[in-house]
């Protein structure tokens, strides 16, 4: 292996390039690369800490039938055969396939091809789901394709950057630290943050609208409205390059302005605010993500957008247009090689019989899917009343993350044949597979992902494979050969797959599809091997460094006249509140983790910043409901409960809660938010609502609240509540129960995993209800608790760190068990900045050293030095103290 190697991040869609290092003593270094074009040499915490998650614990290393080892020859035969036999006889449809926006193009591609071209059913889709179809739907009515116009510098050149949806300083930071730096350089850049929340993105926006959840249609059918009304309107884009104008601006005035901030929440003058800023401003960019995607209303959310950038021709030109960001790393991979049940390959149309045919002629396939196949919540339905009897699910966890998640987990279990491919062997998806099989991870597997801005990047490896664990394209394409369709998957290699991807995206295309990477249609695999970041498209004989290229500032669409499509939208009714589940429950992320969590939960450093599941309540809320800050708290409906920590914060309005989406039955007791969310999906993109359920909070009645360390995982089962996290030298856990502990010593070394009798620090209040125990094995500590009839105020880093102290002395130990920090083991407090591992206390403490600005705290505790996504945290902590101080 190289010393250095280039490879992309595998997690969100910015697509930062990376250079890994692996190092003599097996640990890989991670920096970002100076010369890619998405990050500029710039990571972001989860990016910095790949290497803490590179490790084999957990993996798993073979593939396993029915639980029990296989060799790859069996397990391929048995998925095969199966496949086979319930094709033979139930047909086609009884078969689907579920993957995910994770994989490489390479293994979509021959994932897409096996379904569609060879079994000829189009029962497969993925996660983009849950993801981006509202996105892809909506571009898809305007634009005829489902094309990103703009580029990433975009939002660095715009005058006014309007974010819908979206938390980009926690969800896409290298993007939001680019905003950042051109806003430092040209201040008078305008920044709107339209969310219910006020996320750590509201630090950087000039403004933000707590719009009413799901009210983005009325609010932009509200602008387009104001658009007209003030001459903002561009007639000669509108009468070159799109039809049906009237149509959709009737709709967009059936609300008068009245009604727009009665709906949305937001007061005449907040709107005028921002329709004034944006009518007023040639270069705006309208960024969006989940906040618009998944809803009941997605799609007319992106078309009531697109619409008024259609309306004033601010689209495809240098800072202007309307950007979905993606999520997934290749998100958008997966929408060129067509791995929506919906749509073919390379852009081409399921439902169009000429695209049908160039791609059969283009596989020499025996057959093609000729209507849609099951989008994701319609396939786990098809799953749970039997009409598909086998599934094979790739890099992704339904049980965790589609909605009515005990459904989709239910079906599985009723599922005949369940084929799971992924790296970790223990996932809430796998305990139902009948087939497990290992994939190479990130570090190991060869490939290309695509960026949001279209930009197609190399992941190569630099690690051994984990064992015998093999390319998710490899898996699909050996199954094939299998099936009985080996002419078509007969790929040396990943790259003998990328150079006939790219001969179909130029396959009689002629100009007639935006997808078109026909130059890169016979690159050798040393070329392959050497490939650098480029743009799309990138036709035949056209190979240019940078291209910069952007679609639809000159019209050019790819609908049958060329001309784009304004969409007629009307408001949407809303989801209903009842008296019984009087909340609307939203869900997201958090900064440091990825989705379920099977690859940073690895990470101490990312484990530390937001360690356990929570609903965030307003203060009105909480007092009505009698709940304090830091109680445990059920949040529940008619589909099911959940048990997690109450945060009380006026960043959530009254009527709102907010819970994290990446707690799974393998990190806590029971937090998996998707029991709760509704089924509900938008009519045209199939994507679910996965942030407008309905649901009653109450307190938890608890009787201990609790906090761990330990050298081993503990043994929590039992417990109502808990959650583990890993720490440098072991876990640290919270938990919570409803029953009383009565024998001390027992709960203590059963939950350490000690024989009983083993010798105890011991201290108990009985009057305040107060327990601290530790344990110790030698000079090391081994496992302490900090037991409490309220939360426990210990700091959960200071008791983290000394799992790897040396205690020689008995006042050291008994310190532990006072939960007192000494001066030689100073209390960082919560850790705010991942990267430098600066906790609160050392940022106080800057802070009354005199350090009153984010860059001089920088400077004195390094936090934010790397990273930056934490300088939002900081400003509001440094904002805290000043008022504090000014009471
Ligand atoms: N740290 C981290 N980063 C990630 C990921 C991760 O797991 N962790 N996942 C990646 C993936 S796959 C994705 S898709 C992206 C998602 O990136 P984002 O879309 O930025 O993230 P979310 O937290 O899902 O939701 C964004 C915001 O939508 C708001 N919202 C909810 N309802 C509404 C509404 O009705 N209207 C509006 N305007 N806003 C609303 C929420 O309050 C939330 O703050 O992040 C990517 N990046
Ligand atoms: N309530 C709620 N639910 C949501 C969302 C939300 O905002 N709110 N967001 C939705 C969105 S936008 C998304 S994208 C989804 C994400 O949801 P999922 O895709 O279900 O979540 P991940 O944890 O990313 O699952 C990836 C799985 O693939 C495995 N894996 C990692 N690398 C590889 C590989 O190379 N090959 C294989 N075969 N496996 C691999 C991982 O171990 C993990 O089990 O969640 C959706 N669900
Ligand atoms: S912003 Fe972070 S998670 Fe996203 S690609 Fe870059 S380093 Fe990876
Ligand atoms: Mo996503």
């Amino acid at each position: 292996m190289q010393d250095q190697i280039k490879t992309t991040c595998p997690y969100c869609g910015v697509g930062c390039g990376i250079i890994a290092a692996p190092q003599p003593d097996g640990s890989t270094s991670i920096k970002g690369d100076p010369e890619h074009p998405a990050n500029f040499g710039a990571l972001c915490s989860k990016g910095s800490a790949l290497g803490e998650t590179l490790d084999l614990e957990g993996r798993l290393l073979a593939p396993q039938i029915n639980g029990v080892a296989s060799d790859w020859d069996n397990a391929l035969n048995v998925v095969a055969d199966t496949f086979n036999k319930t094709i033979a006889e139930h047909g086609p449809d009884s078969v689907a396939f579920y993957v995910s926006g994770q994989i490489l193009t390479e293994d979509y591609y021959v994932a897409n091809k096996l379904m569609k071209g060879f079994i000829g059913s189009a029962n497969i889709d993925t996660n983009s789901r849950l993801c981006m179809a509202s996105s892809v739907a909506g571009h898809r009515r305007a634009f005829g394709s489902d094309t990103v116009p703009g580029i990433y510098e975009d939002l660095e050149l715009a005058d006014v950057l309007v974010l819908v949806g979206s938390n980009l300083a926690w969800c896409h930071p290298v993007l939001y630290q680019r905003i950042v730096a051109a806003k430092n350089k040209r201040p008078e850049m305008k920044i709107v943050l339209i969310d219910p929340r006020r996320t750590m993105t509201a630090d950087i926006a000039d403004l933000h609208l707590a719009i009413a959840p799901d009210a983005d249609v009325e609010l932009f059918n509200g602008l387009f409205s104001h658009l007209f009304q003030h001459g903002a309107i561009d007639h000669d884009y509108i009468n070159n390059y799109t039809n049906d104008f009237t149509d959709a601006l009737d709709s967009a005035r059936e609300l008068d302005s009245e009604a727009v901030a009665q709906r949305t929440g937001l007061s005449l003058s907040e709107l005028d605010v921002f329709y004034s800023l944006w009518a007023g401003t040639e270069k705006v960019v309208t960024l969006f993500s989940q906040g618009v995607n998944q809803s009941h209303s997605g799609t007319d959310k992106v078309n009531a957008i697109i619409n008024c950038h259609l309306a004033t021709g601010r689209i495809g030109k240098p800072g202007a247009g309307p950007f979905s960001i993606t999520g997934q790393p290749n998100a958008m991979g997966g929408r060129e090689v067509g791995g929506l049940a919906n749509m073919l390959a390379a852009h081409m149309e399921l439902e169009n019989p000429h695209h049908r045919d160039v791609v059969q002629r283009f596989w020499g396939s025996p057959k093609i899917a000729n209507k849609p196949g099951l989008k994701a919540v319609d396939m786990f339905d098809a799953v749970a009343d039997g009409r598909i009897k086998a599934i094979w699910i790739m890099a992704t966890n339904p049980v965790a993350t589609m909605p009515d998640a005990s459904a989709v987990e239910n079906a599985l279990k009723a599922c005949p044949f369940v084929v799971v491919s992924d790296i970790m062997s223990h996932t809430d998806t796998t305990r139902h597979a009948d087939v497990k099989l290992p994939s190479l991870g990130w570090g190991e597997k060869d490939g290309t992902v695509t960026n949001s801005e279209r930009r197609i990047s190399r992941q190569r490896a630099f690690l051994p494979a984990a064992s015998s664990a093999k390319a998710d394209w490899w898996q699909m394409a050996e199954v094939a050969k299998r099936m009985g369709f080996s002419s078509g998957f007969n790929f040396a290699n990943a790259a003998a797959v990328f150079r006939e991807y790219a001969a179909q995206t130029a396959f009689e295309n002629n100009g007639t599809r935006d997808l078109d990477i026909g130059a890169y249609a016979n690159i050798s695999d040393k070329e392959y091997s050497q490939l650098s970041a480029f743009q799309w498209p990138q036709a035949k004989g056209q190979i240019t460094e940078k291209i910069d290229k952007r679609f639809f500032a000159e019209g050019g669409f790819y609908t049958s006249d060329g001309k784009a499509n304004f969409v007629a939208i009307h408001a949407p009714k809303q989801v209903a509140k009842t008296a019984e589940y009087p909340f609307t429950l939203n869900t997201g992320r958090t900064r440091d983790q990825w989705h379920t969590m099977t690859r940073t939960a690895k990470s101490p450093r990312l484990s530390s910043h937001i360690g356990e599941p929570f609903v965030e309540i307003n203060g009105a809320d909480a007092a009505a409901l009698n709940i304090q800050n830091a109680d445990i708290v059920r949040v529940y409906n008619a589909r099911g409960s959940i048990i997690v920590r109450g945060l009380i914060t006026e960043r959530v309005k009254a009527g709102q809660v907010f819970v994290p989406m990446h707690f799974t039955d393998q990190i806590s007791a029971n937090a998996r938010v998707d029991q709760l969310v509704a089924p509900l999906t938008d009519p045209i993109s199939g994507q679910p609502a996965l942030k407008s359920s309905t649901v009653m909070v109450e307190r938890f009645p608890a009787r201990h609240f609790g906090f761990v360390v330990s050298a081993q995982k503990p043994n929590v089962a039992d417990l109502p509540y808990w959650t583990v996290a890993r720490a440098q030298d072991g876990w640290r856990t919270e938990l919570s129960t409803d029953q009383r502990i009565d024998d001390i010593e027992d709960f203590a070394t059963r939950l350490l995993g000690l024989p009983s009798g083993y010798p105890l620090l011991l201290f108990r209040d009985h009057h305040s209800g107060l327990i601290r125990a530790a344990a110790f094995d030698g000079e090391k500590l081994i496992g302490a608790l900090f037991i409490g009839t309220e939360p426990v105020a210990v700091s959960r880093n200071w008791a983290a760190e000394r799992l790897g102290d040396s205690f020689t002395d008995l006042a050291s130990r008994w310190r532990i068990v006072a939960g007192h920090p000494s001066a030689n083991m100073p209390d960082k407090g919560a850790i705010i900045c991942a990267c430098m591992n600066v906790g609160i206390n050392e940022i106080t403490d800057a802070l009354r050293a005199g350090n009153h600005t984010v860059a001089s705290i920088a400077k004195v505790t390094c936090a934010g030095t790397n990273c930056g996504s934490c300088k939002a945290e900081i400003k509001v902590i440094i904002d805290g103290h000043t008022i504090i101080a000014a009471e």
